[in-house]
């Protein structure tokens, strides 16, 4: 056929995406599609990562758009079609809406007229009026049905689905869309490079317990990408399902949404910048919470400390050699037999008082949950079960009974948190355990809900839940593969709908007991995700390995997570799984101290990895590291305020910032905190020193305020073993603390400002502050807010908004990197005072004493 192979090969869309089926000619023409082998790849390959050999042709039956009709947010369209696919339960006649939100933001959702189906239960907001100035024209084919957007301005095309056939069957939804370049990010939980290679990937997403490796869908689900267009003007896309389903990118540049189901219900987010598209998007799926304050401090954890006496030891030894450490954490060796809400009378007899202990030196200290609630206790012996069960809070099995898994503890029934009761019941089981151990935070893991069986006790029923005609490509084959059976009931859905929301809908139900327990702003660090969770926590990569491999990987995470509404992200520290290596563990805890969440955390049986455990030489680096961090506090916690306010990264790819920059796109070895400082780690054993990308400008090395020049390039820096490096970007001031050992202490400290200054002398930055643990201080406006600037020799605070009771830190010291010429005199508020200038242009003033709700300034002649 020529129509086919006129078709070039980076266009050819999938007919015939099973998996396990060698697909023959046979089988392809039955589906009316083009065959035609490729050379370069498998007729089956296995993940569906090649050319395929089975596509279809221009004239495959699809749906009509039949009538068109304006309303008050755009348009609605009746789409028909006459020839059935291949797929049971076409929904023949489908109804198209185009609602036109905001100028910045277009949401389309393709629905079945006839009956509801389901549809993911995250509140997004609702308009009522159309948007004036849209900055998308679309733009509609009615013969096959497709939908084109485009960039107003530039005539960039942001969507052409017309690309490929739409599929709308029971389950089986399908659509694809050309991409305007093949740089595009997002779409996790993968391990991945930070740019995806549209090079015939396949992601898939189902949350899943299983190590990150790359190829598989892991923990969590966020079907948003971020896309840019040739010229620096970036889109993103956010499709709202949690059913099961593959993503597939190709060379054209294309993308596929292959769903089963639920509705297809989209939004583009037209940005123009790479930082609007993640503000866009993080205004529909919720921004994230402020974090407690010490939940930006260091964190302490392993599986297998085994006793709560040696869990005591070594948060003394820390204290010992002055390392920071704000929490302690404990994993599942703190249960009796791995029962939630329990804890081993033994080995643990001492925990309350540990936790006290850590109370009593300003720390805290957090406990791990699993879902799987034991259900083989004698009755009357395990409240949360007998009680689980009286008030009908598990999920069922598809007849209705209690669904029994196994986990940690054995048998173990599943909490449906889906359903209002459950959240009560998890409220008074969280209650009644803070009574005998005050702990300050949670950690749920398991949460895919992890299942050491395939479905249940029972199997799972063969029914088209079990077995839809079309599995996406989960690791193990089969949706109940370690979970439960899709074809269990929770209260708003199929557990085949609501798998992947578990672990969101757990982090709401603990974040809001944990709101009501401590009466503050909750901390909660989730295994599983899905958009909208950053509104009730933090996440962690998961159980990486102690390799460099893992180490590198890890800056792609926590920039991906970023990009998803979740900023308060890090990787086990040190690595998971495997021994740790001491040169390995330093230069993970240099750039952990820049993960947004900074957690150490090692597996059971491995030698100890806590920054006590090693040789002088790594501890004090280690220790280092972390005071750095703890000094950066202001700065860091004010990111985290942007994050919180407008929807801002806080661990940010340089992209973000030099988005007209195309060098900049694949880089994942180094990052920003906010606009200002840029990390770049060591990421390879046995060297000491460092290659970096610094965009076109100027650049001070933080610690001692030289300044390179770069004209975008590759710069090549010392990085002895007991070093980071951390630039400053020039036109940047950053609030910084005298660190100490716990956050409590530093944060009580005056503030030193450093400004690196522009060639033209200008430097601007800001501080948010309030008392760190009141829930919603900026909605009830218990904070301060104060910017300063910098222009012609002359720095100026302004306090924006100050509404705080409590006493207020002081601005007590600051320096300027980049003042040209020594001055003469430096003035403080019109005041003269002693000053250091340094042959590196570097400016100081001490003992300022500067009240920092009070405006105030610095100025030199
Ligand atoms: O089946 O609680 O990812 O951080 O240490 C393993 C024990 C269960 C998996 C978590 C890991 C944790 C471990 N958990």
């Amino acid at each position: 056929n020529e129509a086919c192979s006129l078709i070039p090969e980076a266009w050819r869309f999938d007919c015939y995406p099973e998996r396990g089926t060698i697909v023959t000619q046979e089988l392809c023409e039955a589906r009316n599609c083009c065959f035609i082998p490729a050379s370069t790849s498998a007729p089956h390959p296995s993940r569906k990562n090649g050319i395929p050999w089975c596509f279809y042709p221009p004239d495959f039956p699809s749906y009509s758009l039949v009538s068109l009709n304006d309303t008050s947010m755009g348009f609605k369209g009746t789409l028909v079609k006459d020839v059935k696919t291949y797929y049971p339960g076409d929904i023949l006649t489908v109804e198209v809406e185009v609602q036109h939100e905001t100028d910045t933001r277009l949401r389309v959702r393709i629905t079945d007229p006839s009956s509801p189906r389901f549809e993911v239960p995250i509140s997004v907001p609702t308009s009522t009026k159309k948007a004036e100035n849209p900055e998308y024209t679309v733009e509609l084919s009615k013969q096959p049905f497709g939908l084109i957007v485009t960039r107003r301005s530039t005539g960039a095309v942001i969507l052409n689905t017309t690309v490929a056939p739409l599929f709308y069957a029971d389950q089986f939804l399908q659509f694809s869309t050309s991409l305007p370049t093949q740089f595009i990010y997002g779409l996790g939980e993968h391990r991945s490079t930070f740019l995806h290679d549209v090079h015939w990937t396949t992601l898939t997403m189902w949350a899943r317990d299983v190590p990150p490796m790359e190829q598989t869908n892991l923990y969590g689900v966020h079907p948003f990408y971020l896309a840019m267009e040739d010229g620096g003007n970036a889109q993103g896309f956010f499709l709202l399902n949690s059913n099961a389903m593959d993503v597939v990118l190709q060379p054209g540049p294309a993308l596929t949404w292959r769903t089963i189901g639920g509705i297809l219900d989209f939004y583009v987010f037209l940005g123009p910048d790479p930082a609007s598209v993640v503000e866009q998007y993080v205004e529909v799926i919720g921004h994230p919470v402020m974090p407690i304050y010490w939940a930006l401090g260091y964190h302490l954890c392993r599986w297998g400390y085994n006793t709560s006496n040696s869990t005591w030891e070594v948060v003394k030894n820390m204290r010992n050699y002055g390392i920071p450490q704000d929490v302690q954490w404990n994993d599942i060796d703190y249960m009796d037999q791995f029962k939630d809400f329990t804890f081993d009378g033994t080995k643990f007899d001492t925990l309350p008082d540990l936790v006290r202990d850590l109370h009593a030196h300003n720390q805290t200290y957090v406990i791990i949950l699993d879902p799987g609630i034991s259900s083989t206790q004698p009755e009357g012996s395990y409240w949360p079960f007998d009680e689980g069960l009286k008030r009908g809070v598990f999920i069922k099995d598809s007849e209705g009974k209690t669904l029994i898994g196994k986990v940690w503890p054995g048998l173990t029934a599943y909490p449906d948190f889906s359903d209002e009761v459950t959240h009560k019941w998890w409220y008074e089981n969280l209650h009644r355990f803070h009574e005998k151990v005050p702990f300050d935070g949670l950690w749920i893991d398991m949460n895919e809900p992890s299942n050491f069986l395939d479905g249940s006790t029972n199997g799972c029923p063969s029914d088209s839940l079990e077995n839809p005609p079309y599995t996406p490509g989960v690791l193990g084959g089969l949706l109940r593969s370690k979970t439960v059976c899709a074809s269990a009931q929770q209260k708003l859905s199929t557990h085949y709908n609501m798998h992947s929301l578990y672990g969101l809908m757990e982090a709401k139900a603990s974040a809001s007991a944990l709101k009501q327990i401590l009466g503050k702003r909750p901390f909660v660090i989730s295994r599983s995700s899905f958009p909208s969770q950053g509104l009730y926590s933090g996440h962690w990569l998961g159980d990486n390995r102690s390799l460099w491999k893992d180490l590198y990987t890890s800056i792609a995470g926590i920039l991906t997570f970023n990009l998803l509404g979740i900023p308060l992200v890090g990787a086990d520290i040190c690595g998971f799984s495997e021994e740790p290596q001491e040169e390995l563990c330093v230069r993970w805890t240099q750039l952990g101290a820049f993960y947004p969440f900074t957690r150490n955390h090692n597996s059971i049986g491995m030698q100890d990895q806590d920054p006590t455990a090693f040789s002088p030489l790594a501890r004090t680096a280690m220790k280092d590291a972390l005071l750095l961090r703890y000094s950066l506090f202001p700065f860091l916690y004010t990111l985290f305020h942007h994050a919180h306010a407008h929807g801002h990264t806080v661990a940010r790819p340089l992209m973000f910032e030099f988005p007209k920059d195309v060098k900049t796109y694949g880089i994942d070895k180094q990052f920003l905190w906010g606009k200002s400082l840029l990390v770049t780690p060591v990421l390879d054993p046995g060297v000491n020193y460092v290659d970096g990308y610094f965009p076109e400008g100027l650049w001070y090395d933080y610690f001692t305020g030289n300044s390179v020049r770069s004209k975008g390039e590759e710069l090549r820096l010392d990085a002895p073993l007991d070093k980071i490096n951390v630039h400053l970007r020039e036109g940047s001031v950053v609030p910084t603390q005298a660190p100490n050992l716990t956050l409590w202490i530093s944060s009580g400290q005056p503030l030193h400002l450093v400004s690196a200054l522009s060639d033209d002398g200008s430097a601007d930055g800001d501080l948010f502050w309030d008392d760190g643990e009141t829930v919603d201080t900026y909605e009830t406006n218990q904070y301060t807010y104060i910017i300063f600037s910098v222009t012609q020799n002359k720095m100026t605070s302004q306090v924006l908004h100050s509404q705080q009771e409590m006493s207020l830190i002081t601005v007590g010291s600051a320096s300027f990197y980049g003042v040209q010429e020594k001055p003469n005199k430096v003035l403080v508020n019109s005041q003269e005072v002693p000053f250091t200038y340094r042959d590196n242009q570097v400016l100081s003033v001490t003992d300022l004493g500067l009240n920092l709700i009070q405006n105030f300034t610095i100025s030199w002649k």
